[in-house]
């Protein structure tokens, strides 16, 4: 049985992968953080009690800011693959934390490396790299594309790239950073525009909630389904060599079409409701980003399959459930039940 290590198991992408992997047979082990609150709704699902003789997924306690704990635990566990999955990933909030975010999206990345190569192990290393590296540069983005980030998230995560590269040549380590464009899901964080745009929506189109704050409605993305894109990770390790890939989908959607196509899928006019305030402004924006992946489907025949309209239909139906199980409690007399429910 293949043993996989994902950090960041608890976000949006570690939960698809695991199930992924597990699906696929992988004994499967996730790095956590300790939290006062649960932080593994998304993988509660795919969780059995260790005394289960069929449990093939492990959590382990450990923090990326800390090397240690990376190397004992890469040194027990001896995974076949790793995929470096954590980070401050919040751009925004790279500007207010800047010097936390270089610590864990940028030095994690060097310490997950360097607890490979202390501990000897023979493994293969994917690491999450972003579009946002790119920037400034004007679309369409590829391989080829210089970097211009715009922000310490961006900057931490061209750090990280080239640490992958420079381990690949050094220590001829099997690692590979896949350039991920925007991925969303059901699962996705709420504050990132997609979910926030869903989930204010849904609640709107229920009572729940009379207006949608956002920030600049004219920067463009290229926005895949996260479950398209985890298959993309797994893939790149498959490979009889290490290599960097762009996985996108190729088609770009402003932020202010993207809540135009929510609102009117639920029949309401997002003018009405969508207000904007400065705060959700960037010091410096990345305006337009549209990948290129000919050559991950070239060479491992990757395509997405999920549509920009069947990845908004999937979004607004989840979480018009959501509301829906909101509005049900609240009518029951439960006062926030928001909380209750994320
Ligand atoms: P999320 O923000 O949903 O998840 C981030 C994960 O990192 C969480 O599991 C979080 O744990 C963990 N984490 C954060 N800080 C630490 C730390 N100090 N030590 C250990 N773990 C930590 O991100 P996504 O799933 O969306 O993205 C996955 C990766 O891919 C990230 O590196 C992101 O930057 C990158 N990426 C994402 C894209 C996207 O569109 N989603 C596109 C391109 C790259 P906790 O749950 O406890 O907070
Ligand atoms: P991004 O995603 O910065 O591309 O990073 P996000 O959804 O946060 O922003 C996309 C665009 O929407 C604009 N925007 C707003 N963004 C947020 N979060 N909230 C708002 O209210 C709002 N209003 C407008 C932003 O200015 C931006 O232009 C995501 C993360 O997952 C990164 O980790 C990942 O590397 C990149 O995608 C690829």
């Amino acid at each position: 049985m293949k043993k996989a290590f994902i950090t960041g198991i608890t976000g949006q992408d570690g939960a698809y992968l695991a199930e992924l992997l597990l699906d696929k047979g992988y004994e499967v082990h996730g790095l956590i953080r300790r939290s006062s609150t649960f932080n593994t709704e998304r993988i509660d699902h795919l969780y059995k009690d260790f005394h289960d003789p069929e449990a093939r997924m492990f959590l382990h306690y450990g923090d990326l800011s800390v090397s240690s704990h990376l190397i004992k635990l890469l040194y027990d566990i001896r995974p076949d693959e790793i995929y470096h999955l954590g980070a401050q990933s919040h751009v925004r909030v790279s500007f207010d934390m800047p010097e936390y975010t270089g610590d864990v999206t940028g030095l994690g990345t060097l310490r997950m490396l360097e607890a490979i190569r202390k501990t000897g192990i023979n493994t293969r290393f994917y690491q999450a790299s972003s579009s946002e590296m790119f920037g400034a540069a004007p679309p369409p983005q590829d391989e080829t594309t210089p970097f211009e980030p715009q922000s310490p998230y961006a900057a931490a995560k061209v750090y990280s790239y080239y640490v992958v590269k420079n381990y690949r040549k050094a220590y001829n380590i099997f690692a590979g950073n896949g350039i991920l464009f925007n991925h969303e899901s059901p699962r996705r964080g709420e504050t990132f525009v997609t979910r926030k745009i869903t989930r204010a929506a849904t609640r709107i189109k229920l009572g729940l909630q009379d207006k949608l704050y956002l920030g600049n409605l004219e920067a463009k993305r290229d926005w895949g389904f996260a479950g398209d894109f985890v298959e993309a990770m797994w893939l790149m390790l498959q490979q009889d060599k290490p290599d960097d890939y762009i996985i996108a989908t190729g088609e770009s959607h402003s932020v202010r079409e993207f809540a135009e196509k929510v609102f009117q899928k639920l029949g309401l006019d997002y003018k009405k409701y969508v207000a904007i305030d400065k705060r959700y402004f960037r010091p410096t924006e990345v305006d337009a980003l549209l990948g290129d992946s000919t050559k991950a489907q070239r060479k491992m025949g990757w395509t997405p399959k999920v549509t920009f309209k069947q990845l908004i239909d999937m979004m607004v139906e989840a979480d018009l459930e959501l509301a829906n199980r909101e509005r049900t409690l609240l009518n029951a007399g439960y006062r926030n039940v928001k909380n209750r429910l994320i």
